[in-house]
């Protein structure tokens, strides 16, 4: 028996817009398997590797790391993923050249886009915290961990990414303007593209979550 069609999308949206918070809703919800490209980055950084060390210097910077190295990375990932009802792709493409290659690679469903004003996005980078190993993100305002600077499932300490000061920011800011919004005109003509305006995730969340489950069948009831 043929394998069951995987359900392939991504979300877009700039620094702090709250890709990887909305992400993991879409992953406890709708049961996909969430690939953030900058997770993958910083594992790649803490672990060393020959890759981690050319990514780490753009990366500081705020700016981004070239597109034949996110290709090859991101489509390997994607090989890797087994089974599953699909997957959940987040910080990847962000270029037109990246967006071109994996439209070669893989026949996408939907494309959500977070779109929140700069300004609050500044305001909330300043209160993240990380657990770099699995990804976990906390907000001292909006979801802080059980016990300040430590990550509530392993108890190990968080940290402040290197990318989250304020030059950093408003490189990554411009770099999001310049090189990534261009992909909404792309995947709008596509006709992929779904577009949430909003300041706040709770807010957001609900409308993401009626949309997906109009291509998918919700793993929970409630929102
Ligand atoms: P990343 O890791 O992809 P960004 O810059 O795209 O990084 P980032 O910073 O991870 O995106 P996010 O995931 O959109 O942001 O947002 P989030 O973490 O969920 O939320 C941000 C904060 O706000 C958190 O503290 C969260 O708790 C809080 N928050 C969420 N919602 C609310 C709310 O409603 N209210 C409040 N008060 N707080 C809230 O990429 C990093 C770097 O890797 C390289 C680039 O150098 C990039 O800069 N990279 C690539 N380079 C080239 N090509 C690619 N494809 C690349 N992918 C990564
Ligand atoms: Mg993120």
């Amino acid at each position: 028996m043929a394998a069951p069609k995987l359900f392939k999308m991504i979300i877009l949206g700039a620094p702090g817009s709250g890709k990887g918070t909305i992400s993991s809703r879409i992953v406890r919800d709708f049961g996909l398997k969430h690939l953030s490209s900058g997770d993958i980055l910083r594992s790649q950084i803490m672990n060393k590797t020959e890759l981690g060390r050319e990514a780490e210097q753009h990366m500081a910077a705020g700016g981004l790391v070239p597109d034949d190295i996110m290709v090859g990375l991101i489509s390997s990932q994607l090989q890797q993923v087994q089974g599953g009802r699909g997957w959940l792709l987040d910080g990847f493409p962000r270029t037109t050249p990246q967006a071109q290659q994996l439209q070669k690679m893989h026949q996408l469903d939907l494309v959500v886009s977070l779109e929140v004003p700069h300004e609050v996005i500044i305001d909330r980078i300043k209160g993240r915290w990380v657990h770099i190993p699995s990804g976990r993100v906390y907000n001292t305002d909006f979801n802080p961990p059980k016990k300040q600077g430590v990550d509530d499932e392993t108890g190990e300490p968080l940290t402040q990414r290197p990318d989250d000061h304020p030059e950093a920011v408003a490189r990554r800011l411009e770099t999001y303007s310049s090189n990534t919004e261009p992909l909404l005109q792309f995947y709008g003509q596509l006709d992929l593209l779904k577009q949430f305006h909003g300041t706040e995730s709770n807010k957001i969340w609900p409308h993401v979550y009626e949309h997906l489950a109009t291509f998918l069948q919700p793993s929970k009831a409630d929102k």
